[in-house]
């Protein structure tokens, strides 16, 4: 190390050191979600140039050796040397642990956000980082191992005066990241999601690493709208417009976009900062009151509610809504277990005032969509009405009659839910061959009749009314709607066992479509989870062997030899496994295959589409949804 680097530069490794020595406390994680925030990181300092208008274009490559490019045409990381501490700016920006937010003010930024803990944390966390600056016709580069500069920022060439920006290659430190390589879905998603949330941004995503490179551009003109617009594909809009509010109010920027479809659930996604705020806070409820207030006051104003009749709910009105509410602001706190929630209360002002003003203009000047969003409001309100006097039926009836569980459930005899499991089966006859199975101390069996019904396609007086779904939530124990309360889950397994074929998958999406819609803590809890039937039995010489997949099946062919004595069989359905076969397979914990149904909350947005295109109305994005997975699909038995 060369001497001009004197005290500062010893305090500078230590702030690194710690940071490697606890990296989940700066990144949230060393799993592969914390790997790809190191990518967010970079690019939301290129984003923030965006910003302040002085980049168009940022170019994100993951190279062959999994190591991450990222370029903008912004002004460049300043090279100048900053005084405080003697270094060019650039180096401070990679070597110093920073609070968060650069050093100058003004302007909004996306980095500093949840983790927010900069270029300088990646660098830390990377085996090698290479810094290249365009600026003032000069090149400039530094590299850095482990955090530590390899020598000072050095000028390795001449470019034309007009070229400018920031070029940073990085590889994550295997010592760190349990697993280092990126996943492309992943990192697609967020950047398609952080074009939404910053207009007239170009993001080019692009992967090296198969033999043909894939390549991504992101570029939405018109914002949050082209984002409510993408959520709402495969639906059919109410109405044609997008309604659109945006503005500033103490220093807070509000940019919302919203439109009705025809469906009956709600889709709302709310960010700070371009960070997913799935939790809500203080900016979802100033957009809620805004909502529910403007959409009253208009109704009552134009006579379409009558003097007698009671107000609409937020909730009928939020039905078949698709909204984005993105906020920028200096300052952001989060709150909440997961720090998932915004808590500055001046934001519900500023959401709530400036969507109340513009949707009452949008809605004067637009009376026919107000008709119909309030027509459909007023359908919500009846159904919602009539849903829950069945409800409260249901509860009077089981205070009187205790507790009492559907006629086809086989209950277990163990009342600790967190050792008990509960298998919804398709068929009565599965469903017989599950009972004479099981164990019955820990679990439980639920038959279920036929196709459950598609609650993306139903009202909620229906959904409550059918036999099945019913069943269900009584079995569950957890109640729904305003009653759910996860503490009362009876069984901490929820198990979905179908057929391994395409009416298998049918209903199983269906089972996933109702849980993920009205019970998602079930999901994000980690309670759900698939059962997996073998595929194929073999035998010889009177021992069986089961493959739950094709590349089992060749495994144990290879293993037992391949001649005339095995006897192959390929199941159909589970009717087809006697009871013994049943427990062997799928049921018995000691050698059953589960897959747990797992949803990370940043995935939200794009889990709401994918159950759309699946479960929804419209054919041609489903096609395409298909076309598109069928290669994920192993065993297709029609
Ligand atoms: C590929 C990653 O980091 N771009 C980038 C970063 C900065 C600037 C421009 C920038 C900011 C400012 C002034 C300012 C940063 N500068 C700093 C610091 N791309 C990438 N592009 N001039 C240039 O905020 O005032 C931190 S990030 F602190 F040095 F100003």
């Amino acid at each position: 190390m060369s001497t001009e680097y004197g005290a500062d530069q010893i305090e500078i490794l230590e702030g690194l050191e710690a940071v490697r020595k606890r990296p989940g406390m700066y990144i949230g994680s060393t799993s592969i979600r914390g790997l790809h925030h190191l990518v967010y990181e970079i690019v939301d300092n290129a984003v923030d140039e965006a910003l302040a208008g002085y980049c168009s274009i940022v170019q994100v490559t993951i190279n062959k050796d999994n190591s991450i490019t990222v370029v903008d045409n912004g002004r460049g990381i300043p090279v100048g040397i900053n005084h405080k501490s003697g270094l060019p700016a650039v180096e401070v920006v990679f070597t110093i642990l920073h609070a968060g937010g650069k050093f100058g003010g003004g302007g909004y930024s996306v980095s500093g956000g949840l983790h927010g803990v900069g270029a300088s944390v990646v660098n830390a966390l990377s085996k090698w980082l290479e810094v290249t600056v365009y600026s003032g016709g000069k090149i400039y580069r530094q590299r850095y191992e482990k955090g530590k500069s390899t020598g000072p920022l050095t000028v390795i060439g001449e470019c034309e005066l007009e070229k400018t920006g920031t070029m940073v290659s990085f590889l994550a430190d295997d010592e760190i990241f349990e697993d280092t390589t990126y996943d492309f879905g992943m990192l697609k998603q967020r950047l398609r999601e952080v074009a939404f949330l910053t207009k007239t941004i170009t993001i080019q995503l692009r992967d090296e690493r198969p033999e043909e490179p894939v390549e991504k551009v992101f570029h939405y003109e018109g914002g949050v709208k082209e984002f409510v617009a993408y959520l709402n594909k495969g639906k059919t809009p109410l109405y044609p417009d997008m309604i659109y509010c945006e503005g500033v109010k103490d220093g807070i920027l509000v940019e919302v976009a919203l439109q009705h479809n025809s469906t009956y659930t709600e889709s709302c996604y709310s960010f700070v900062n371009n960070i997913p705020t799935p939790e809500g806070g203080t900016h979802l409820a100033g957009f809620k009151n805004a909502v529910t207030k403007t959409f009253n006051d208009y109704a009552r104003e134009n006579k379409l509610l009558k003097e007698n009749e009671p107000n609409l709910s937020g909730d009928d009105i939020r039905e078949g809504l698709t909204s984005i509410i993105s906020i920028k602001m200096e300052e952001a706190q989060f709150e909440g277990q997961t720090k998932q929630k915004l808590g500055n209360s001046e934001a519900r002002g500023a959401v709530d005032s400036i969507v109340s003003e513009q949707l009452m203009i949008y809605l004067e000047q637009h009376p026919q969509a107000a008709k119909i969003i309030l027509d459909k409001s007023i359908m919500s309100q009846r159904a919602r009405e009539a849903a829950r006097k069945a409800r409260e039926l249901t509860r009077r009836k089981s205070a009187l009659e205790g507790m009492s569980l559907p006629g086809k459930l086989a209950d277990c005899t163990d009342k600790d839910p967190s050792k008990c499991e509960i298998y919804i089966v398709e068929g009565d006859s599965a469903g017989g061959s599950a009972k004479t199975a099981r164990s019955r101390a820990t679990q439980a069996i639920l038959p279920l009749r036929g196709k459950i019904l598609n609650v993306e396609k139903a009202r909620l007086d229906r959904i409550y009314a059918n036999a099945e779904i019913k069943a269900m939530i009584t079995a569950f124990g957890t109640g729904i709607h305003e009653d759910f309360d996860i503490s009362k889950l009876r069984y901490h397994k929820i198990i979905i066992m179908t057929d391994a074929d395409v009416d298998g998958a049918h209903i199983s999406t269906l089972l996933l479509t109702f849980l993920y819609r009205f019970m998602p803590d079930l999901i994000k809890e980690g309670y759900v989870y698939l059962a997996q039937p073998p595929l194929y039995k073999i035998e010889k010489n009177k021992k069986v062997w089961y493959a739950y997949d094709d590349a089992q099946l060749n495994e144990i062919l290879t293993e037992i030899g391949r001649d005339g004595n095995n006897k192959i069989q390929r199941y159909k359905g589970l009717g087809e496994m006697d009871a013994e076969q049943l427990w062997e397979t799928t049921m018995d914990p000691e050698r059953r295959i589960l897959k747990r149904v797992v949803m990370n909350n940043d995935d939200s947005s794009e889990i709401d589409v994918t159950f759309t295109t699946l479960m929804g109305d419209a054919v041609e994005p489903r096609r395409e949804f298909i076309e598109e997975n069928a290669k994920f699909v192993k065993n297709l038995d029609i």
